[in-house]
């Protein structure tokens, strides 16, 4: 499977873990998003012009959220928890990130570089905070379920984001969003899209 990428993409990164998450065996083909040509480089492999796109030789999985579904599909269930209550939940975090949180996405963009801290917050960012300390102070310490997975890997990037702009969350939810900034997978993928930056 070759899965297509772009630099500094948080929905990219996000599938990057899912796929390390499920051990699944993707090549990766990075768009250097900053360049002029890049939206006819990415339509060469994703019909929406977006990334990431996952190609499966025969067909393409495009949208984040869809590809995570079928990694998941390929990997037994491994992204989602057991249990159908939490799966559902898993499923309606996943989707409220993919759909929310448009204030904080546009006034903290996602870096690899340093960032200067968000210093003041106006009553869009303070509700969507608000409700970000409501999830993450409903995780099992130290993934949001018993083990690590799609939920895990999607607000992971947020919780760096967070974080970069200054952000901690405070008591179980500052914990959660301190073991993602220590998960291996996280570190893994801001890593690995600082080497994306260099490779176009
Ligand atoms: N809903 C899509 C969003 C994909 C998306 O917006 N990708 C951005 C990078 S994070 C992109 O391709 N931007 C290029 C552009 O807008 O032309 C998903 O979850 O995959």
């Amino acid at each position: 499977m070759e899965l297509t990428v772009g630099t500094d993409s948080t929905w990219s990164l996000r599938v990057w873990i899912c796929c390390q998450l499920t051990q699944a065996n993707v090549s990766i083909k990075v768009i250097d998003l900053t360049q002029p040509a890049y939206k006819s480089r990415i339509l060469k492999h994703s019909p929406t012009g977006l990334v990431p796109a996952l190609n499966q030789g025969t067909f393409t999985v495009y949208d984040s959220l869809a590809i995570a579904e079928y990694l998941n599909e390929c990997a037994d269930g491994a992204l989602f928890p057991s249990s159908s209550s939490e799966r559902a939940l898993a499923r309606s975090l996943c989707a409220e990130l993919h759909a929310g949180f448009l204030n904080l996405r546009s006034q903290c963009p996602f870096s690899t570089e340093p960032v200067s801290p968000l210093l003041t917050y106006n009553r869009q960012i303070e509700n969507e905070l608000a409700r970000i300390q409501d999830i993450f102070s409903a995780a099992n310490f130290p993934f949001m379920f018993s083990c690590a997975g799609v939920v895990d890997a999607f607000y992971a990037i947020l919780a760096f984001r967070l974080n970069a702009y200054g952000i901690k969350l405070k008591g179980h939810a500052g914990q959660y969003q301190q073991s993602l900034l220590e998960w291996t997978y996280l570190k893994q993928a801001i890593a690995t899209a600082k080497d994306w930056k260099s490779i176009d």
